[in-house]
């Protein structure tokens, strides 16, 4: 695997230095302060990717490209957010980039409940509980409709988990759940959610899983000439959410998207932290099968817990059986003669990280952990034969 690691750009509190020494050769990375549906320019790209060669590190692998929402609902910018996103990728693909990645979830995407939940250890992990998403769709959001989504033991826990908290708690909830976590393109605040939410109405996931293909078929005759990869981020978590669809959570997902629009740039990043919370999605199976459409990983494990909460795991603990899952990566290069980029995905704050201001998931120690037992399964493997 090309080992990479996600850098935020020059205001990440993450130093290219630093991810360098963690052992990494690239970082992956977007021209964040770029507005979303705004092109991403020829000389943009050009600079950041000296920036980061001036470091001894490298950047091919471009996360995110961000979608969109009116071409996500196929509003009425459509054609000119498409004309802007071929332009961003022709500026990218001139510019040294490979893969794009991109993700396809209505309005919010990845979504986190706990962002320092303490592991045993002193260590804290990213956390996931339905429980506290009802709660803020019950009582703080007030989503209407919303009381069709819960089953009666998920809105009796939430409404006796909403009395239990006081006003910064609730605060806090409101926060980590909607105001947008690192990387993604999207804050809201609690009005503004509601207006958001109800530009979806009337869109299910048919519909969404048919603009999804019509962004493709738009995009992709265009990578494929570019010799790019445009790689889908799966839903996180992969079910939906706040009543909105998601339509890339399982691997008949993806497959459906790969028999509708058979280009050859049109790819998966293969995240295993999101996949991996369904115990339905065979990860090492997966790799497998999907195999040649693979073309970025993200690495992490989440350990499931009941009633619909997981939290992420020490990288070769929890779910994801990641032996068997790095196993399957290696003979799917040596089978296909290539060397697939890879990110250990988050990883836990820790050491000294634990006092510094960090992007929760994405502080150095714990990623430098996740990538050094990662590098030395993936080597162990390749020494086996
Ligand atoms: C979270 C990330 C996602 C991912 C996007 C891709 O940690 O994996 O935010 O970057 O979904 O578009």
């Amino acid at each position: 695997m090309t080992q990479t690691m996600r850098w935020f750009g020059p205001a990440d509190p993450v130093t290219l230095n630093g991810i360098r020494q963690a052992g990494a050769s690239e970082v992956v990375t977007a021209l964040h302060e770029v507005p979303n549906g705004k092109v991403w320019s020829r000389e943009a790209i050009a600079t950041r990717r000296e920036m980061v060669r001036a470091a001894g590190l490298d950047w091919t692998v471009v996360e995110s490209l961000p979608v969109h929402e009116a071409i996500k609902t196929r509003g009425p910018a459509w054609d000119q957010l498409i004309e802007t996103y071929r332009e961003s990728l022709r500026n990218l693909a001139g510019g040294g980039i490979r893969v794009v990645t991109y993700n396809f979830m209505p309005l919010l995407d990845w979504t986190r409940t706990d962002l320092a939940w303490p592991m045993p250890d002193g260590a804290l992990a990213l956390r996931f509980e339905l429980e506290a998403v009802a709660a803020f769709d019950l009582h703080l959001l007030r989503r209407p409709g919303a009381e069709r989504d819960y089953d009666e033991a998920t809105r009796a826990a939430a409404a006796c988990r909403f009395a239990r908290m006081d006003a910064d708690a609730r605060r806090l909830l409101e926060r980590t759940i909607i105001a947008g976590l690192p990387g993604s393109e999207e804050s809201f605040t609690v009005k503004a959610f509601h207006v958001a939410v109800a530009s979806y109405e009337g869109l299910d996931s048919v519909g969404l899983r048919a603009n999804h293909v019509a962004f493709l078929e738009a995009v992709c005759p265009l990578a494929d000439e570019l010799g790019l990869r445009l790689v889908v981020h799966p839903d996180d978590p992969p079910f939906p959410i706040f009543g909105l669809p998601r339509v890339v959570s399982t691997e008949a997902d993806v497959a459906g998207l790969f028999a509708r629009v058979p280009n050859p740039s049109n790819g998966l990043c293969m995240c295993t932290g999101s996949f991996g919370v369904r115990a339905d999605n065979d990860l090492p199976g997966m790799v497998e099968r999907l195999g040649d459409r693979i073309g970025f990983l993200h690495l992490r494990s989440v350990q499931r817990e009941p009633d619909g909460a997981f939290h992420e795991a020490p990288h070769l603990e929890g779910d994801a059986m990641m032996p068997s899952v790095v196993a399957a990566i290696h003979r799917l290069q040596r089978r296909e003669g290539r060397s697939i980029p890879m990110r250990p995905d988050h990883g836990h704050q820790m050491l000294d990280d634990l006092g510094k201001r960090t992007n929760p998931g994405y502080s150095l120690l714990g990623r430098m952990r996740g990538l050094a037992e990662l590098r030395g399964l993936e080597r162990g493997i390749a020494h086996a034969g």
